[in-house]
């Protein structure tokens, strides 16, 4: 990409701090159209994210989108981040998961409880694209039932000794730095025996398994993270205190359910445009396939549930950034958004017909894509439970 239109970018991020929004968008816009949607297959070939377009995504300033300004990022607001995902779902969930991994929930763990010098020591390099951040709480016997994760970290001295494995683990292959959930506490099997650390990914007795073989995402690489004896500075325990650390996952994975929502957005308005374009174009029994009202009907119900989607995700971006609880209308988006993804994506695939099913036109590959949606982050069925039991908590009883 050009310098000119790097500089247009940019200015178009910033200007989301006079709340030129529209602008912003419309710069993200051009470049997925320029430089991103024409990779879509290179990723899917490859498995990688081509170099160059990492260097630009860096250089653009995607890597801190959520981090201060005075760490080097561009500070958005909740909502200004959930507009941005909106546009970056409009291609290949891998493009937003290299950079969006780490400005949701790899790095947001140290923005909301991290000490001040935590902060100035990870976030500017996150910042700038220079590490990346993974979030590391899952484990093979600990997924949906986050708190018995069985990761041990054994204070000894100045250090904690952290044995234990990590499974699933976004962006483990390239990442600098991991957010951990350890137990310190023995005693304690539930969410309070947890602790969060920054661990550096050269910290001796790190291995990163190897890369998983996924359903869809190419180029998202996930693996397993096998911690031996690895010894961890009592000093990069997030906050500073211990048995913390299930809270600071849980507020990370809140604010993480809204930037999925708005992925989910992203991606069911770039295979909606797809389709509609499609239904226009081919004909059957002499007329455009959009005509039928059958089509119609899908194309209208797609259309329906994305904005209604989309304006769930906006009203809870909005309340977050007034400082609002959002702990009902974060699952809330994250549920509706996602699983309305997987049903827009299987209309899409109906529109195309046979067509759908065929690699060439990209839709089997996003219908395959967002699936995990309604898994990463919180399975659909996590967020009814979450949403049910704030609803009981709420009501006082
Ligand atoms: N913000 C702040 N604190 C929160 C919180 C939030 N959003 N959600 C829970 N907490 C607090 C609770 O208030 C509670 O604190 P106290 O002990 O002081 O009351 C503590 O955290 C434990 O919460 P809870 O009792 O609800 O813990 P559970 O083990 O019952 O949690 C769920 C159950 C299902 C909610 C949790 O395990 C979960 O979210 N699982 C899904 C994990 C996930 O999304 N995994 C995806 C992979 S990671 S990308």
């Amino acid at each position: 990409m050009q310098q000119e239109a790097t500089c247009t970018l940019r200015r178009g991020w910033r200007a989301c701090d006079h709340h030129n929004r529209r602008t912003l968008r419309k710069g993200a816009r051009d470049r997925i159209d320029d430089r991103l949607v024409p990779a879509e297959h290179v990723v899917q070939e490859t498995d990688e994210i081509p170099e160059d377009i990492v260097a630009e995504m860096k250089e653009l300033g995607l890597f801190g989108l959520t981090i201060p300004e005075e760490y080097g990022g561009l500070g958005l607001t909740m909502e200004e981040e959930a507009l941005v995902i909106m546009v970056m779902g409009q291609t290949s969930p891998a493009f937003r998961s290299l950079f969006g991994t780490t400005v949701g929930i790899g790095s947001q763990g140290i923005l909301l409880d991290g000490l001040d010098w935590q902060k100035s020591k990870y976030l500017p390099k996150l910042a700038s694209g220079e590490i990346l951040a993974s979030f590391a709480l899952t484990e093979p016997e600990a997924g949906s039932d986050a708190a018995s994760l069985r990761t041990t970290a054994t204070r000894d001295g100045d250090f904690y000794v952290v044995n234990g494995t990590k499974r699933f683990i976004t962006n483990a292959p390239h990442a600098g730095i991991f957010t951990l959930m350890a137990r310190t506490n023995p005693e304690n099997k539930g969410a309070g025996g947890v602790t969060a650390f920054i661990v550096e990914r050269d910290t001796p007795g790190i291995t990163i398994g190897k890369r998983d073989k996924k359903m869809g995402q190419k180029g998202a690489h996930t693996a397993d993270v096998i911690f031996e004896n690895c010894r961890v500075p009592a000093s990069e325990v997030i906050g500073g205190k211990e048995g913390r650390g299930f809270k600071t996952a849980m507020k990370v994975l809140e604010k993480g359910r809204i930037h999925i929502a708005a992925l989910a957005v992203g991606a069911a308005e770039r295979m909606l445009r797809d389709a509609l374009n499609y239904a226009i174009e081919r004909k059957q029994f002499g007329r455009p396939i959009a005509e039928f009202q059958l089509v119609q009907a899908m194309l209208a119900d797609s259309q329906a549930e994305i904005y209604a989607a989309k304006s769930m995700v906006i009203d809870a971006a909005r309340k977050r950034d007034d400082g609002r609880d959002v702990s009902i209308e974060a699952p809330c988006c994250k549920l509706f958004a996602t699983e309305m993804c997987g049903r827009v994506a299987d209309r899409v695939v109906q529109i195309f017909g046979g067509a759908g099913y065929i690699a060439d036109y990209g839709i089997e590959r996003f219908y395959r894509d967002v699936r995990l949606f309604r898994l990463y982050e919180g399975t659909s069925q996590i967020q009814q439970l979450v949403i049910a039991r704030n609803m009981i908590k709420q009501a006082g009883r």
